[in-house]
C-alpha cells in the first residue's frame, strides 16, 4: 500500500480533533481545477541555448496529448491554454489551414477543452518598438487585429478567458513618450474589449521588466489594475507569481485585488531572480501556500466569494532541463498542497487571535497549517477519485515518456533559444 495512504487514518484523527471539518475540505480539493499550459509541454530554453527532450511534443495535438496524460492522472487539470501562433493547428497538420472547431474536437475525444487564449504580439519584426502601444498606427492595428483574432477562436473554441501579455516597454530614457504610451495601450486595450463577447473576461498581465529594460507599460498591478478599471468589469487583472520586484508581498495584492472585484487570474511558478518560470512551489512553498490562504479567506467571505470563485488557476512554466510531463505532474501536486494547506487553517482561531492582539498566536495559526504533512491527505483524495495515489509513480509505471520518446524522437537541437513554439 502506498505510504502516503497508509498515514491517512492517523491524520485524520489528528485534524478532526483540530476540529476540521474533513469532508469539507476534501470536497474542497477534489473541486480544485488547474489550467495546464501548452507551452510547458514543448521543448523551450533560456536566451542561450534550447536543449531537446526526447518526446517533447512538437504541435498542438501533442502537447493536448500529453495534458491529458496529466489530467486523467491528478484529476484536475480538464483545461488547456494555448499560445497563438505557436499553437495553430495548422502548424501540426499537413492540410495548412486552422480549423479550430476540429481542434475542440480533438481536446474533447483527449477529455480535456481549451482554456485561456494567449495572443502573441511580441515574436514579429514589427514589434520591436513595441505592439498595442507602438508609436506607429499600422503597427498598433496589426497587434489589435491579433487580439481580436484570438477572441475570435476563443468563442470557436469554447473559452472566455483572453489573457493578454505584452513585450511592451522602451530601453532607454527619452525613447519615447510614456504618457503617449499609456493613451495608446489605453486605446488599443479599448477596442479589444468591445470585441468580446459578453461571457469573455480579459485578463491583463503585468510584468517589471524584460524584454524592456528601462520601462515596461504594464509595469504592475496598479497599472493592469487601471486598465481594467477603466474598461469595465469584463477586465480583470492576472498576477503571475514570477512578475515582481524582490521583496513585493504577492499575498498582499492578492488580497487587494480580490477585495476589490478584480483578481482574475494567476501564472503559477517559481522565480528565484527573475522571471525563471520554474516549477510553481520549489522555490518559495511558504509564499505559494500564503496566497492560497488569502485565496480561502475571500472564498469564505460573502463579500469576495464572487470573484475568488471565478479566479482562473493556470500555471505559466517553460521547463528546459526537466522531463516535461512529470514536471507538469509536479507542479500539479505543488499547487494542490498548497491549497490543502491553506483549507486546514483554523479560520477561528486566527480572528479571535487577531482580535485579540495576539501577534504571534495568529502567526502560529498559520504556521499549524504550513507544516501539516498533507501528502497523505491528498493521496486518499485521489483514491476517492479513482485516481492513482501517487500521479509521479503512476505517471512513471505508465511508459507513456518511453512510448512518446520513441515516437516522436528528440528534436535537432539547432542552438536555438526562446520559446520555438
Ligand atoms: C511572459 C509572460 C506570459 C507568457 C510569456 C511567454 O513572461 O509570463 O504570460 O505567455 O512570457
Ligand atoms: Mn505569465
Ligand atoms: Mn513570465
Amino acid at each position: 500500500m502506498d505510504n502516503h495512504l497508509a498515514a491517512y487514518p492517523a491524520l485524520a484523527e489528528q485534524l478532526a480533533a483540530r476540529g476540521v471539518d474533513l469532508e469539507a475540505v476534501k470536497a474542497s480539493l477534489k473541486a480544485q481545477r488547474v489550467e495546464t499550459p501548452s507551452w510547458g509541454y514543448g521543448d523551450s530554453g533560456t536566451r542561450f541555448q534550447t536543449f531537446a527532450w526526447p518526446g517533447a511534443a512538437r504541435n498542438i495535438h501533442e502537447k493536448l496529448a500529453d495534458a491529458a496524460v496529466v489530467h486523467r492522472l491528478t484529476g484536475i487539470c480538464p483545461t488547456v491554454a494555448i499560445h497563438i501562433p505557436w499553437d495553430r493547428p495548422a502548424l501540426s497538420g499537413s492540410e495548412g489551414v486552422d480549423d479550430w472547431l476540429a481542434l475542440k474536437e480533438y481536446a474533447a475525444q483527449q477529455g480535456l477543452a481549451i482554456g485561456a487564449i494567449n495572443p502573441n504580439v511580441f515574436q514579429d519584426d514589427v514589434y520591436k518598438l513595441g505592439s498595442i502601444c507602438h508609436p506607429a498606427p499600422a503597427v498598433r492595428r496589426r497587434a489589435v487585429e491579433h487580439i481580436r483574432e484570438c477572441i475570435a477562436i476563443g468563442q470557436t473554441v469554447g473559452s472566455n478567458l483572453l489573457s493578454l501579455w505584452l513585450a511592451d516597454g522602451t530601453n532607454y530614457p527619452g525613447q519615447d513618450d510614456l504618457r503617449a504610451r499609456k493613451h495608446r495601450l489605453l486605446e488599443s486595450l479599448s477596442e479589444a474589449y468591445r470585441a468580446m463577447p459578453p461571457a469573455m473576461r480579459m485578463l491583463i498581465e503585468y510584468k517589471p521588466f524584460e524584454p524592456a529594460f528601462y520601462h515596461t507599460d504594464l509595469a504592475d498591478w496598479g497599472m493592469a489594475y487601471t486598465m481594467a478599471s477603466r474598461l469595465g468589469p469584463q477586465a480583470q487583472v492576472l498576477v503571475d507569481t514570477g512578475h515582481h520586484a524582490h521583496g513585493t508581498n504577492v499575498e498582499h495584492i492578492v488580497a487587494f485585488l480580490l477585495d476589490e472585484g478584480k483578481l482574475g487570474g494567476f501564472h503559477f511558478n517559481s522565480r528565484k531572480y527573475a522571471d525563471d518560470d520554474l516549477i510553481v512551489g520549489t522555490i518559495n512553498p511558504f509564499e505559494l501556500f500564503l496566497i492560497f490562504n488569502e485565496l480561502v479567506a475571500a472564498a469564505g467571505d460573502p463579500a469576495t466569494a464572487d470573484c475568488a470563485r471565478h479566479v482562473a488557476y493556470m500555471i505559466d512554466q517553460s521547463h528546459n532541463i526537466e522531463p516535461k510531463l512529470e514536471a507538469m505532474v509536479q507542479s500539479v501536486l505543488n499547487v494542490q498542497a498548497a491549497y490543502a494547506r491553506a483549507l486546514l487553517v483554523d479560520r477561528r482561531a486566527l480572528a479571535e487571535a487577531q482580535g485579540a492582539g495576539d501577534v504571534l498566536g495568529a502567526y502560529r495559526c498559520l504556521a499549524d497549517a504550513y507544516e501539516t504533512d498533507v501528502r497523505p491527505l491528498l493521496a486518499q483524495v485521489r483514491l476517492e477519485m479513482g485516481l492513482a495515489p501517487d500521479p509521479l509513480a503512476a505517471l512513471k509505471s505508465s511508459g507513456y515518456e518511453a512510448k512518446i520518446a520513441a515516437e516522436r524522437g528528440t528534436a535537432a537541437s539547432g542552438g536555438s533559444s526562446g520559446y520555438p513554439g
